[in-house]
């Protein structure tokens, strides 16, 4: 059999398992392998500016195929800058292999200059985290990686020392290539049976619906109008549950709403699907709590359970459905579902053109969810930007979100569209970005420029970390170190090629955002919106007015009583 380099046989196996695009930037160590995916594969290398970009590209694009995709580094810190985007990637669930490229075998171990040991970093945000030692192995760790990504959605790493890229060795046959489906899972009759019988016999009966819902919306719907129940559900499932669904009562959880809130502290059995939010406080504390996930190690993870079954939701509701018995009344539901009407309908009012020289956040995410395509993506950055964009973008069953709830950081929108937009050339992509987030990883603007894609690029520019700085001040803290000052983003958009939109009022906001959107090409939207605009939590307690109330007064005493009181203003004077 002739021989091929092992960089050669790395990249095949990769385009084997169906990578389309590789995100990195070049380096030596790298050399054979970037040269091996030119000339031998189809495989699409994206040269980004940061390769932390390029992680969350990658995850990003594979959040949304559910496709295997792939990040190259150089040795060192090259390999290094990946590690936040690998880890938002990895938490998502996304299959992702880097190839992270080492020194050469010889310097191993000898403190070399650029000598990073991956295995400890990349073991913490990995399924799968291996140097090839033997280039005869290299096939072999490859397709392991590949398949471990895949099989148990999230990132694997593959550690490669440049003189073992360029050996030259046989290529082994393909072992074994991963079947796409995954296999579908459902409890026993038995089990069905026990399950059917706490909810046959429970009276306010609620269901909470998480990210395990994806592609069950109908027999989840179905369930619901079985037991007349409202559906909660979290930040991760808005996607899958918002869409025609007239049991919906919204999101609950730190950045949900009164009535997911309220419907879940008072039903008095709780049936949770696919759902893994994390703060046991928004667990009610008296319900009987069921709960259905394809993976047991959520089962009762967050909180006391009567009994859960392992399984995907749809196959398992479908079986559990002839089970249950028909209910009539809608007592509980209707209550819940006024309560959603009215919760909404104080949402809205912050999301209405204020006056000329202020603009609501929430304004300009419901104008973005006005006239964005029906089949939009839009990303939100760590930060107030993610609460808009839950509280605010509708989904209507066809749009797609990503936002960073299980990692929590910054800086992840821009480079998510970035991913989502290779991936979908014809969709509109979104990514509502914050002041402190964008200008984290700026220079990757000038990716989307010299790839030529369409991104849709908004800045919240309030001019600080507001999030940070509205923590801190629910703490009762005066804010420290959370000032931005920053360019006029849409004059720097227009200097790199990208079509810069700007709004510093709310009266022209809506012919602006009209614009911007249908701007063919990429394009920046720099709005400059309140400073201080409160995010209410779904249920505040005494505490937080009362933390609030002393901010206020230790702002007035050391003199900055103006920002106390524009923040007053901004939130409950200015219309
Ligand atoms: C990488 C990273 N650094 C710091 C934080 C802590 N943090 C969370 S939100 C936030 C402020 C975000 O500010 P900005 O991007 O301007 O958005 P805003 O909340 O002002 O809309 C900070 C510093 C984080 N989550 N991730
Ligand atoms: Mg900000």
């Amino acid at each position: 059999m002739a021989k091929k380099k092992v960089a050669q046989i790395i990249v095949e196996t990769l385009e084997l398992f169906g990578v389309k695009r590789c995100y990195g930037v070049v380096g030596d160590t790298l050399n054979d392998v970037t040269n091996a995916m030119r000339f031998h594969t189809e495989i699409e290398w994206v040269h980004v500016r940061h390769e932390e970009v390029g992680g969350f590209a990658a995850g990003a694009e594979s959040f949304m195929t559910k496709g295997l995709t792939a990040c190259a580094g150089s040795c060192g810190p090259g390999s290094l800058h990946f590690i936040n985007g690998l880890y938002e990637s990895h938490r998502n669930g996304a299959p992702v292999v880097l190839i992270a490229s080492q020194l050469p075998t010889a310097v191993l171990g000898t403190n070399f200059p650029q000598e990073v040991d991956y295995k400890p970093i990349y073991e913490g945000c990995s399924v799968y985290c291996e140097e090839v030692k033997n280039p005869h192995e290299a096939k072999r760790v490859i397709m392991t990686a590949c398949q471990e990504a895949l099989a148990k959605r999230g990132v694997a790493v593959v550690i490669l020392p440049s003189d073992i890229s360029a050996t030259e060795v046989e290529d082994l046959p393909i072992r074994q290539l991963y079947q796409p489906k995954h296999p579908l899972i459902y409890p026993q009759e038995s089990e069905l049976v026990k399950l059917a019988k706490i909810i046959n016999s429970g009276g306010k009966v609620g269901i909470y619906a998480g990210a395990g819902c994806e592609g069950a919306h109908e027999i989840v719907i179905a369930l619901a109008e079985r037991l007349k129940a409202p559906i909660a559900h979290t930040s991760r499932g808005k996607d899958f549950i918002e869409g025609e669904n007239p049991y919906n009562v919204g999101m609950t959880g730190m950045m949900g709403i009164r009535s997911g809130y309220q419907m879940i502290e008072e039903c008095d059995t709780l049936i949770i699907l696919g759902a893994d939010f994390a703060w046991s406080q928004f667990y009610p504390k008296h319900a009987k709590i069921v709960q259905i996930d394809r993976d047991p190690q959520k089962l009762g993870l967050r909180h006391g359970i009567e009994l859960g079954l392992i399984g995907d939701i749809e196959p398992t509701l479908e079986r559990l459905l002839p089970h249950l018995d028909q209910r009539e009344s809608t007592e509980f539901l209707d209550r819940c579902r006024h309560l959603y009407q009215k919760t909404v309908k104080k949402l809205d009012k912050k999301a209405v053109a204020a006056s000329e020289e202020l603009i609501h956040p929430q304004y300009l995410t419901e104008l973005l969810s006005e006239y964005a395509k029906k089949d939009a993506f839009a990303t939100a950055d760590g930060g107030s930007a993610t609460v808009w964009l839950l509280r605010h973008f509708e989904t209507l069953g066809t749009r797609r979100t990503l936002v960073s709830l299980k990692h929590g950081t910054m800086a992840n929108a821009m480079p998510q569209a970035i991913g989502i937009q290779k991936s979908h050339p014809d969709r509109q992509v979104i990514a509502l970005c914050g002041d402190g987030g964008m200008t984290m990883l700026m220079g990757d603007l000038l990716t989307i420029v010299q790839e030529k894609l369409p991104v849709k690029i908004v800045v919240i520019n309030n001019g600080t970390l507001d999030f940070v700085e509205l923590e801190m001040k629910a703490d009762g803290m005066v804010n420290s170190y959370t000032d931005l000052q920053n360019p006029d983003f849409a004059l720097m958009a227009d200097s790199i090629g990208m079509k810069g939109f700007s709004a510093k009022g709310s009266h022209e906001l809506e012919e602006t955002v009209k614009a911007f959107l249908e701007h063919e090409g990429p394009a920046l939207l720099d709005v400059h919106t309140s400073r201080l605009e409160l995010i209410y939590p779904p249920h505040a307690t005494p505490g937080n007015y009362l933390n609030m109330a002393l901010y206020g007064a230790k702002a007035i005493i050391g003199g900055e009583g103006e920002s106390f009181f524009g923040m007053l203003k901004d939130n409950y004077l200015r219309k």
